[in-house]
């Protein structure tokens, strides 16, 4: 069974990992008025991507026999400046997400619970992972220096992401 602190860590994650969603789906719909479809598309993956996260916890808490408790989600930005700010604030975002996965990885350290910080390692290399692709294209967005078909072309690209990737 999870400990209260352990659980209360995890409910305050899935919180997080919701409200990660909904950013995504911001920022989708940001896209989508811009005229970028393929960033538009990327981002509702990302979105979906975060659910996922979100509903991976939820069922771990109650394999473990806890409880969740829904918390609401606060409000969302809803516009930016440019397409390198949202990757700037994604990044940074990202960044945050993963210091809260330590965090609870330190938690379950405390608690000497092994199941806990075994189910964080695949948020630990998941991480790893989000920062990586953030960077990649935040990379790439700077080397065009705002060129408008750079973007035009970086979007056709967004646009073939798949659902797991
Ligand atoms: Fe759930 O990893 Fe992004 O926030």
């Amino acid at each position: 069974m999870l400990s209260k602190k352990m659980q209360d860590a995890i409910n305050d994650q899935i919180n997080a990992e919701m409200w990660s969603s909904y950013l995504y789906l911001s920022m989708s719909a940001y896209f989508e008025d811009k005229g970028l479809p393929g960033f538009a598309h990327w981002m509702r993956l990302q979105a979906d991507e975060e659910n996922m996260h979100a509903m991976k916890f939820f069922d771990y808490v109650y394999e473990r026999d806890g409880r969740v408790y829904l918390k609401p989600i606060e409000e969302v930005p809803t516009d930016w400046m440019d397409t390198l700010t949202v990757f700037e604030e994604t990044l940074k975002h990202e960044q945050k997400v993963t210091s809260m996965i330590n965090n609870l990885m330190e938690i379950a350290i405390e608690e000497k619970d092994h199941a806990t910080q075994s189910f964080l390692k695949w948020y630990v290399d998941e991480q790893v992972e989000e920062e990586a692709s953030v960077n990649e294209i935040l990379d790439q967005l700077k080397l065009m220096e705002g060129s408008g078909h750079g973007l035009f072309m970086l979007d056709r690209e967004m646009k073939g992401r798949s659902a797991e990737s």
